[in-house]
């Protein structure tokens, strides 16, 4: 018995970044004497309190079929293989710090609310475990695998701004951002990946970047934006300074500060 659910294991075992695994068919693994967890033993009302307490602003659930337009090896799925629902919660970066001067305000304040949220993932994982829900947490900026050194492309595990448009938490505009409606696009965004079916949060449709609206790609010095994606190396080369002692310090941020949404939706 012991034998034949093993080999089961290891023949069906998906292979991230090779194929998608279909999460419905696969038998849910029993890992360290937790119980089966797709019902989920809170309600995402119960989830959101949880991580609002934890220091988050706002947090939405999204379904991990909300993903399936996503690049091959780069679906919650191909990550962790029982992932039914994405938890993704924001963190809002205090105004003024776009504005300083210095840039090394903006980039510490960036680095503070990366290990914010990494950190209000990790516990939140841990509190949903006390409750026989298996969650895994994934890096909000760094470290990902993707890397493209011709193109300086990079990708992270999962596009946390996808994956906040998927949780309902707002829009992504043309400079490629996530547009909360109440913190705008100064919101940072992290997220788990749960094993459990939770009541998902409607996609967000009733605003969008005004069709005449192109102060982002026009701000851009490098003209790295398309109004869909970003090309990478021409934006990394301009906004960051690679200090001689090894920091990188972000210069420019320039088509998130024009937007007028910026702060939210008046
Ligand atoms: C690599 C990276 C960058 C790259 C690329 C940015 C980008 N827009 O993708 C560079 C160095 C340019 C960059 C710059 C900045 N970044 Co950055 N970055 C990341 C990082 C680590 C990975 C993003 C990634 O994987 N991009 C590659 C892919 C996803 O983008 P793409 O090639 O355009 O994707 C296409 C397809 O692959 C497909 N796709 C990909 N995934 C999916 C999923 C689904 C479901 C679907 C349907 C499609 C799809 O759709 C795209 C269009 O064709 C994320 C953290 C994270 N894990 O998401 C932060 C992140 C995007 N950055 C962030 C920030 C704040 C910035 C800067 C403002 C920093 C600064 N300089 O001040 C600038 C903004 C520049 C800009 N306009 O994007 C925030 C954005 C927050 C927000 N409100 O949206 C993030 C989310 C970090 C965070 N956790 O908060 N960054
Ligand atoms: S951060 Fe600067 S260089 Fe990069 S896309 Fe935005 S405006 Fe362009
Ligand atoms: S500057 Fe205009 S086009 Fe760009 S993201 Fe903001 S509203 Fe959209």
């Amino acid at each position: 018995m012991f034998c034949l659910q093993f080999s089961l294991k290891f023949i069906f075992r998906p292979s991230s970044f090779v194929s998608r695994p279909s999460y419905f068919s696969l038998p849910l693994k029993n890992v360290n004497g937790f119980a089966e967890s797709t019902m989920a033993s809170l309600s995402s009302l119960e989830i959101k309190s949880i991580t609002s307490n934890l220091g988050a602003d706002q947090c939405g659930i999204a379904p991990a079929e909300r993903f399936n337009g996503a690049p091959r090896g780069f679906h919650p799925g191909d990550i962790y293989d029982t992932c039914r629902s994405v938890i993704v919660f924001i963190k809002r970066m205090p105004p003024e710090a776009i504005r300083a001067a210095n840039p090394v305000v903006y980039t510490h304040t960036s680095h503070m609310l990366y290990d914010l949220l990494d950190r209000i993932g990790l516990s939140l994982c841990f509190t949903l475990e006390e409750q026989g829900i298996r969650a895994v947490p994934v890096p909000t900026d760094v470290p990902y695998l993707h890397w493209d050194a011709g193109k300086m492309h990079g990708m992270g595990l999962i596009s946390m701004r996808h994956a906040a448009y998927n949780a309902g938490l707002g829009i992504l505009g043309r400079n490629t951002l996530l547009i909360n409606r109440q913190w705008g696009n100064m919101a940072y965004i992290g997220a788990i990946l749960v094993d459990a079916t939770l009541e998902p949060d409607p996609i967000v449709n009733d605003f969008g970047c005004p069709t005449d609206c192109s102060l982002c790609l026009d701000a851009c010095p490098v003209k790295a934006l398309d109004g869909v994606t970003v090309n990478q190396k021409r934006c990394r080369k301009y906004s960051t300074l690679e200090h001689p002692r090894g920091w990188d310090i972000y210069t420019c941020s320039k088509c998130r500060a024009v937007c007028p949404f910026r702060l939210g939706i008046l």
